[in-house]
């Protein structure tokens, strides 16, 4: 949009025609941190321009609930970039889709997919625990030898969500299951690397290398979409309950061209909106939660304190004659509290995802003008000193009381799965599978840095989410555990 030259806009970065504030940004790549740094200069509420795109950065949680939650349908659109709609078939999906009537049937159809599964499902408790036996299974076997645990976290948490979207699941060393991995670690590495070309879009006419890649695993990704869709069609009958994402989109759509929606023409719920929305939740389901449990065990290796608490909790209240279950998290706080805090110190999404001004609008005493890009930044409404006690400090002890029970929020400036319209669909989902699956690793083994490896370095490389280095751990079967085994094997003799 134009700038009003009366107008009280935020303070600018210098910009020059074309390139806008570009040459700021030369040789960074963590712009969380930069952003977050420019604060000392700029403010806590700045702007700046990319290319031509003018961008606002909030730093502070009061601004950032009044662009969330306040004028929530006033800054709900999402800026269009060259990458996500590559990736979304030009904004078909929900997450990168722009406000539209299309994306609040896909939102509320995706919503009740996952509700489905939600609090108090048993079916999607029982495969998280089956996942969960099946990764302790696998620890197991590699007792005591360097593992990379990345690869495993990410089988299993793909499929909880092949579950939840197709109503099946994988065994380990599918050749389908292992192209999905390698396809979705692909577009991780280069859908939000490609920056410049959202800059200067022309770009995406010259060769390009990593531009080819996501090219090359987006259509992998899509094609078995596809085949997945092409299955549910045809087995699809009407007294089907709808038992899966795909069904409950296929169901929806029936509905709708039966019963004369209300949606416009022009403005249908095509098959790319369907494919695009699997494809979201998919995506979402597994880079997400994976990212996390991989944080939580680089933390538990720097902090063996953490763990061994976390071990006394599970050992006092679970001991080792049952597996955890859902209804223990309740008398489990403390690894409650270490898992909202590595959500705190690492957020998934540390910019959030881009929101943009769907009208000329304001935030606080400044005026923001229709089209605006808002990033917010969220590393640095979790590390706001004014607000946290030694923000870069690891301590789950801040999200408990003195009685060690837990305290629903310790500050109003934490927002790890945003707010508001465009608030995360998965919360319930990713804190039921984070709490299960390191609740069943650490009742069995303790996690440690296997000799001759150095401990992970914790920064995080910035991405579209936070990346975890790689690291390789020793899985220690826990001395209690063992006991209880021998226990059992000399009663059942
Ligand atoms: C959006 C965080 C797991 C589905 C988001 C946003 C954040 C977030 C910060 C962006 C909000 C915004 O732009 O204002 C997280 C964290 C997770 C997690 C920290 C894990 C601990 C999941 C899971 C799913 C999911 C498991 C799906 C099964 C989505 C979707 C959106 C979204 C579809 C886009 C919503 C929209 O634009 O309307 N998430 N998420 N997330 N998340 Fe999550
Ligand atoms: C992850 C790679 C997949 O192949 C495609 C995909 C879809 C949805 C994205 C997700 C990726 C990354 C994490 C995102 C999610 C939507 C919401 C979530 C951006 C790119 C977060 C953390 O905001």
């Amino acid at each position: 949009g134009k700038l009003e030259p009366k107008a009280n806009y935020p303070r600018c970065l210098p910009s020059l025609p074309v390139i806008g504030s570009l040459f700021y940004f030369i040789g960074h790549t963590q712009y969380h941190l930069f952003f977050h740094r420019l604060q000392q200069k700029y403010g806590s509420l700045y702007s700046l321009y990319m290319g031509s795109s003018y961008v606002v950065v909030v730093h502070d949680y009061t601004h950032a609930k009044e662009v969330l939650l306040k004028k929530g349908k006033i800054f709900g659109g999402r800026p269009q970039k060259v990458t996500t709609d590559l990736l979304t078939r030009n904004g078909k999906d929900i997450a990168f889709a722009n406000y539209s009537p299309v994306w609040k049937v896909q939102r509320k159809l995706a919503h009740s997919a996952l509700s489905m599964f939600g609090k108090g499902s048993l079916a999607l408790e029982k495969i998280i625990c089956q996942e969960a036996a099946t990764l302790c299974e696998l620890l197991s076997a590699k007792q005591d030898s360097p593992l990379d645990m990345a690869p495993e976290l990410a089988r299993a948490v793909t499929n909880v969500v092949c579950t939840i979207c197709f109503n099946s699941s994988y065994q380990r060393g599918d050749p389908e299951f292992e192209s999905m991995l390698q396809y979705s670690q692909g577009i991780i590495d280069t859908v939000a690397k490609e920056s410049t070309l959202d800059i200067f879009p022309w770009l995406q006419f010259f060769p390009n290398k990593d531009l080819a890649l996501l090219r090359k695993c987006v259509e992998a990704r899509d094609q078995l979409l596809q085949q997945k869709f092409a299955k549910h069609k045809e087995l699809f009958s009407d007294d089907d309950s709808a038992n899966c994402l795909i069904n409950v989109l296929l169901r929806a759509k029936l509905n709708m061209e039966n019963n004369n929606s209300q949606l416009l023409p022009g403005q249908e719920l095509t098959d790319d909106h369907l494919l695009m929305t699997v494809a979201d939740i998919f995506g979402a389901g597994v880079e997400t939660t994976t990212t996390v449990l991989k944080w939580i065990v680089l933390y538990l290796l720097h902090y063996p304190e953490v763990q061994q608490k976390i071990q006394e909790e599970l050992d006092q209240k679970l001991g080792f004659n049952r597996f955890p279950q859902l209804d223990d998290r309740q008398h489990l706080p403390y690894l409650d509290a270490t898992i909202s805090e590595t959500l705190r110190i690492r957020p998934v999404a540390p910019l959030l995802i881009p929101h943009e001004a769907l009208a000329d609008t304001s935030i606080g005493k400044y005026d923001i003008p229709k089209g605006a890009h808002v990033v917010i930044n969220l590393w640095s409404i979790h590390h706001d000193e004014k607000e946290w006690d030694k923000p870069g400090e690891f301590n789950p002890g801040r999200f408990l009381d003195k009685d060690g029970k837990r305290i629903a929020s310790p500050s109003p400036s934490y927002l790890p799965f945003g707010a508001g319209i465009r608030v995360c669909l998965g919360e319930v989902l990713a804190k039921m599978e984070l709490f299960l699956f390191i609740a069943w690793t650490l009742q069995r083994f303790t996690l440690s840095v296997p000799q001759g490896h150095t401990l992970p370095e914790p920064e995080g490389k910035f991405g579209v989410v936070l990346q975890v280095p790689n690291f390789k751990v020793k899985a220690t079967l826990r001395e209690a555990w063992k006991a209880k085994v021998r226990e059992d094997t000399s009663t059942t003799n």
